[in-house]
């Protein structure tokens, strides 16, 4: 027969015989233990449910929830009972989810008990059918609901092919465009980095991951979570990040991801020394560039090398850094090499090879490569060669001895803390304030986010506009990380001879302000 290839079996396989050691234990004063027999028991549970909701095949369940255990362990019910998954940021606002939630169509939606009076009505005149509530506190409707089903559940097979999961990527041009993600994706990325970065199963010693980052993203959702289920190694979980916190369950910690700000602020406490950092096995970077700088100074005060890693919403991981010595070094700067199975080539101006070590577009193919954007084929056909290959909008370099390096982006993207910010998107929000006739958004380097995002706007002819104002304004209309840290108000926008906006003017001008 077939594989089965649901994540979700692939993943419990990796749990360890011992079904009654602690899986996941909550960080703070009161931690809770949740066992490997607990992750079985209440994901069946909730599967159950699902089941009992008479859903369509192929339908989405949407979550925009506050990160916490049971959230995760909703997202394996939903892998569990065969459903696509939808994780929402959970910073963004109404408008926002209106556009996701109307554009995936998801049966369910399970949000934060705070906002199920406004979101349940959002979601149900969209044509969502049930709407749950869940707290980062264990309340709310879902787990309540879930009890009263049994905690025994076989897994639906799925195939390769078969969606686990849709998350929404932000476009250069018009709204965010979900990618859809198979199980075949999941599990071909979750095998390749199980072997690569040498993920260690409690009979060879057992990992132990420090989880500090989101879970409505792929780098903590899938890369983290993934990562330690199918070796089944004890995550020690943090609901948001906290570098105090992290510092103190390094000792008993063997490995940590974060992106790039998370290492800029572990390294402004005095407490991350060498010796807190004794029993860890590998500092994994990744989803913004790392600065040499920050990767030169960790290295100097622990003795670690941090791992930089590149991926994509649609690709999952693409590249690494080695992990083992034999391999190579661990390049600062770099993305490292192309992950077993993921082919990259990089593309001049005009779509033919470039040459070694000249830069051009990155492209990719492989097993982990999405299967399109939801509901958008002409989209998809787009941002695909005609020979296949997935062009993933950043540019970059192979050298030599075959290390990627990623020298900037095609893409008007800008990457703050982590988190995808759309130019466009923000320029859109800001355009349709009162008394706004246009904006540029760009992004200036930000000594903790890495980059931020910074608004130029003009007035309409006659309108005095007030850029504390506006900014209140949009701080309702869009998630936070997009809110501009800068807003100047200018008389007109610096264009060329075409009347394109000359960002790259507006960046220097800029460049000095954080
Ligand atoms: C918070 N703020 C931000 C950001 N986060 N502003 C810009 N960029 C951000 N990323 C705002 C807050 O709303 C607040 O504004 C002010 O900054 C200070 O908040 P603070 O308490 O410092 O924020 P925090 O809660 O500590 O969050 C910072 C953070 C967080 C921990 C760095 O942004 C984070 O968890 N980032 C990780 C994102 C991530 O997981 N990315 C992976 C994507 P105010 O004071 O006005 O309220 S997956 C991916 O990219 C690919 C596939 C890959 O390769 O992995
Ligand atoms: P997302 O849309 O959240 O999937 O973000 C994917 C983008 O993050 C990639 O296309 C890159 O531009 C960027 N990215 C991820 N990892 C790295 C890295 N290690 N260095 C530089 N950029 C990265």
């Amino acid at each position: 027969m077939a594989r089965d290839h649901n994540l979700f079996t692939i993943l419990r396989g990796g749990f360890p015989a011992e079904l009654d050691a602690v899986a996941i234990e909550t960080a703070g004063d009161a931690p809770l233990f949740y066992t490997w027999r607990d992750i079985e028991r209440a994901t069946a549970m909730l599967a159950n449910l699902l089941d009992s909701l008479d859903l369509p095949a192929g339908a989405r369940v949407a979550v925009q929830v506050d990160k916490s255990v049971e959230s995760l362990l909703f997202y394996l019910a939903v892998l569990r009972a065969g459903y696509i998954y939808l994780p929402l940021n959970n910073a963004y606002k109404n408008d926002e989810l209106a556009y996701f939630i109307g554009n995936a169509e998801p049966s369910v939606f399970v949000c934060a008990p705070k906002d199920f009076a406004s979101l349940s009505r959002l979601a149900f005149a969209a044509g969502t059918t049930w709407v749950f509530s869940l707290g980062a506190d264990r309340t709310g409707s879902l787990l309540e609901r879930a009890t009263r089903f049994a905690d025994t559940h076989t897994p639906l097979r799925r195939s390769a092919s078969d969606l686990a999961a849709i998350l929404y990527t932000s476009g250069t041009t018009g709204r965010s465009k979900g990618a859809m993600l198979s199980h075949g994706n999941l599990v071909s990325n979750a095998e390749t980095l199980k072997a690569y970065w040498g993920w260690r199963t409690p009979a060879e010693g057992g990992d132990v991951l420090i989880h500090a980052l989101p879970i409505f993203h792929v780098h903590g959702l899938f890369v983290a979570s993934h990562g330690a289920l199918l070796a089944g190694a004890k995550m020690l979980w943090l609901d948001r990040f906290d570098p105090k916190k992290v510092i103190a369950l390094l000792p008993r910690a063997t490995v940590f991801m974060g992106v790039p700000t998370l290492y800029v602020r572990l390294l402004g406490e005095p407490g991350l020394t060498a010796d807190v950092c004794r029993n860890m096995r590998l500092f994994i970077s990744g989803s913004a560039p790392m600065l040499v700088e920050t990767f030169d100074a960790f290295r100097e005060r622990t003795g670690h090398t941090i791992l930089e890693r590149y991926g994509m919403s649609e690709t999952v991981m693409l590249s690494s850094n080695p992990y083992r010595s034999e391999d190579g070094e661990r390049r600062g700067g770099t993305v490292g090499f192309p992950l077993p199975g993921v082919a990259l080539r990089i593309r001049d101006e005009k779509g033919g090879a470039a040459a070694p070590g000249e830069i051009g577009g990155i492209e990719v193919r492989g097993p982990n490569v999405f299967a399109g954007y939801w509901r958008m084929p002409e989209k998809t056909k787009d941002e695909f060669s005609d020979d296949g290959w997935f062009r993933t909008g950043d540019v970059g370099k192979v050298d030599s001895a075959g290390y990627v390096t990623i020298v900037g982006r095609s893409k008007d993207l800008i990457i703050s803390g982590g988190y995808n910010v759309y130019p466009a998107e923000v320029e859109g929000s800001i355009n349709d304030l009162p008394g706004v006739a246009e904006s540029a958004v760009v992004g200036v380097p930000h000594p903790d986010f890495g980059e931020c995002v910074v608004a130029v706007v003009v007035a309409r002819p006659g309108v005095a506009l007030d850029g504390a104002a506006l900014l209140a304004m949009l701080k309702t209309r869009i998630a936070n990380f997009k809110l501009p840290k800068a807003l100047f108000v200018v008389p007109e926008l610096p264009r060329n001879a075409m009347g394109k906006v000359q960002k790259n003017l507006l960046r220097e001008q800029h460049a000095g302000l954080f």
